[in-house]
Order: structure tokens, then C-alpha cells, then sequence
């Protein structure tokens, strides 16, 4: 009977939903690349769920975390070729096409949220350019919490960091295993605890967050806050598609975009904290590096800041320069 009942109040609502359906329905898959957990993962959730309220469901936005539909390096390309309207990348993971998308991985030049949001506000519209030469809009960004250095074992100084098997996610953080005498391998956070359990992996750089995430306390020790920088991720859509969206479809999604930037930084600043406690919960030691690693991770910061300077040209110098001015 009450199978009957459940049955019959199923089939109500089917017909209602179906009844209330906009006639031309338009999916829009969104491939995601960090775990459906992930404070960006939750914002791009309700941003998918605004717009398909916004539009009455006219336009549906449907999100694929944890890189399942495309993995993180291949969406970019994905939305480029449209293969996906939409999706959702960490911005410095281009900086191997151009030193520009890597503003945000230069070590200690924006530590804070503060900071992060003006060295934005400095490089957005060089970013948007470069993202509309490839076929590409920009929706929103938001920042991932600072990132501090993570160990199986104690380190007090870069000298200790010697041939320890490190994983990467940009040029920046291979860059910081070279300069540190680490050995990169880049692995995407959604394979990461497979790799620290196995060792393919023994140490990252990240943040607080990717490593509660991934209950990387299974295989690490330590937690370091070196607050090096805040890299960003960016939900894009297609330019083709950006252009045949109907004028009041695009007006929900810029809204919808605008709120989830909003709530996005302010997850972020929430999570930082919250994570932190989470790897002390797993058992990690949390804590500030010593002052001897951190004034050798500066000393290559300032190698890194002038390498990226060098590749990054005029434009890169007028970034730095404007977040500067801000200060
Ligand atoms: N998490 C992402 C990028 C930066 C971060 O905090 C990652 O580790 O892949």
C-alpha cells in the first residue's frame, strides 16, 4: 500500500514537472575538476542551480565534479573545441601556454585574501583578453585558500627537502621542487591520495583545503603555513556558445556568476580555517614553518618572482605594478 501511495505521488509529480517544462530545454554539462566536496565544486553547484532556477529551467547547468566528464588539464581544451559549453579550471594550470595565466602562483607576492583580490583586480583584464583570443569568457574566479608546504616528515630547511618525490599542479609548484632540490611529478588533485598512499608521492605545495579533501593525514605528517600565494580557479564558457545565448539567459548567468564569485571568496576565507582544523583532526601537525625555511623559500621566491618577470614581459611588469599601486 504504501509502495502504491509512494508510486502514485511520484507519477503527481512527474506529470506536474513535466507539465511545467519550458519547451526548449537546453542542457549545459559543466566539467569540474576537484572533488564534488570542494567549497569551489559546492559554488559551482549553486551557480548551475541559479541559473536553472533563473532561466525557469529553460537552461539547465549540470555539474560534473572530480574531473569526471574531462580531467582538469583536458577542459580547458574541452570548452575551447565546445565539447562542453562550460566548465570549471585552475587558471595557473595554463601557465605553460603563457607565463600570464601564472600571475597568481609568484611566491610572497599576494599572501592574503586582501591581496589576492588586488593582484585580480590587477591581471583580470589581461586574463580576459587572453582567454577571449581563445575562444574563451570569463564568468567568475575565485581564490583557493593560501598554500603551505605538506611532509611526511619533519623539515626545518630546504637543505632537508633533497630528493623528497614532490607533486606538482602548475610550472610554478615544478618550478619550486627544482629550485628546492625536490623531484616534481605533476599529479591532479583528484589522484592525489592514490599517490601518497602508493608514494608515487611524498609531499605537495596546497592548500589546507585540497589536503583535507583528500584525508591526505592517511599519508602525511605535516602541514606547513608558508602562505606562498592563492592561485585561482575560473569557470569559463565557450565564446560560440557565449554568443547565441539569448540577451535575458545571459543576464541570469552574469548574476548568477556575480553571486557565486561573492560566496565563493567568502567559502574560501570560512574553509581556510575550518580545513586547518581538519588535518589537526587527522592527526597532522599544523603549524608555521621555521623561520630559516621560510627565509630560504623567499630567497627563491625572488628567483621565481624575476623568472616570471622575464617570461611574463611588459605586460606581466604591468600587473605586478598595478597590484603594487594598490597597496
Ligand atoms: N588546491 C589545488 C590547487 C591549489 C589548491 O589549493 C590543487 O592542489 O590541485
Amino acid at each position: 500500500m504504501k509502495t502504491l501511495k509512494n508510486l502514485m505521488a511520484a507519477t503527481a509529480l512527474t506529470a506536474v514537472s513535466v507539465a511545467a517544462a519550458p519547451l526548449s530545454a537546453e542542457t549545459w554539462d559543466m566539467p569540474m575538476a576537484y572533488s564534488a566536496s570542494n567549497f569551489h565544486s559546492a559554488t559551482g553547484a549553486e551557480f548551475a542551480k541559479c541559473v536553472t532556477t533563473g532561466t525557469g529551467g529553460e537552461l539547465e547547468i549540470v555539474t560534473h565534479p572530480s574531473g569526471s566528464l574531462f580531467k582538469g588539464a583536458d577542459i580547458k581544451r574541452a570548452i575551447q573545441t565546445g565539447q562542453a559549453p562550460i566548465g570549471e579550471r585552475l587558471l595557473s594550470g595554463h601557465q605553460n601556454e603563457n607565463a600570464l595565466f601564472g600571475f597568481d602562483s609568484i611566491p610572497f607576492l599576494a599572501t592574503s585574501f586582501d591581496d589576492s583580490a588586488k593582484l585580480w583586480k590587477a591581471a583580470k583584464p589581461s586574463i580576459e583578453k587572453l582567454l577571449s583570443e581563445q575562444n574563451l569568457t570569463l564568468l567568475y574566479a575565485v581564490p583557493w585558500p593560501p598554500q603551505g608546504l605538506y611532509f611526511k616528515n619533519e623539515v626545518n630547511s630546504v637543505a632537508e627537502m633533497k630528493g623528497i618525490k614532490f607533486r606538482s599542479y602548475n610550472n610554478a609548484t615544478s618550478r619550486l621542487a627544482e629550485l628546492t632540490g625536490m623531484l616534481p611529478v605533476t599529479i591532479e588533485a583528484a589522484e592525489i591520495s592514490q599517490a601518497f598512499a602508493t608514494g608515487v608521492a611524498e609531499s605537495m605545495v596546497s592548500s589546507g583545503s585540497t589536503g583535507y579533501d583528500r584525508k591526505v593525514w592517511e599519508s602525511l605528517d605535516y602541514f606547513y603555513e608558508v602562505d606562498a600565494w592563492l592561485p585561482r580557479n575560473y569557470v569559463m564558457v565557450n565564446s560560440d556558445v557565449w554568443s547565441d545565448t539569448p540577451d535575458a539567459h545571459k543576464n541570469v548567468i552574469t548574476g548568477c556568476a556575480e553571486l557565486a564569485e561573492y560566496a565563493g571568496n567568502w567559502r574560501a576565507k570560512e574553509y581556510t580555517g575550518f580545513t586547518l582544523q581538519g588535518l589537526r583532526d587527522g592527526g597532522m601537525t599544523v603549524g608555521p614553518a621555521s623561520d630559516q625555511m621560510v627565509s630560504e623559500l623567499k630567497e627563491i621566491g625572488v628567483t621565481m618572482t624575476n623568472e616570471w618577470l622575464e617570461a611574463a614581459g611588459d605586460e606581466g611588469k604591468a600587473i605586478v605594478d598595478a597590484f603594487h599601486a594598490m597597496q
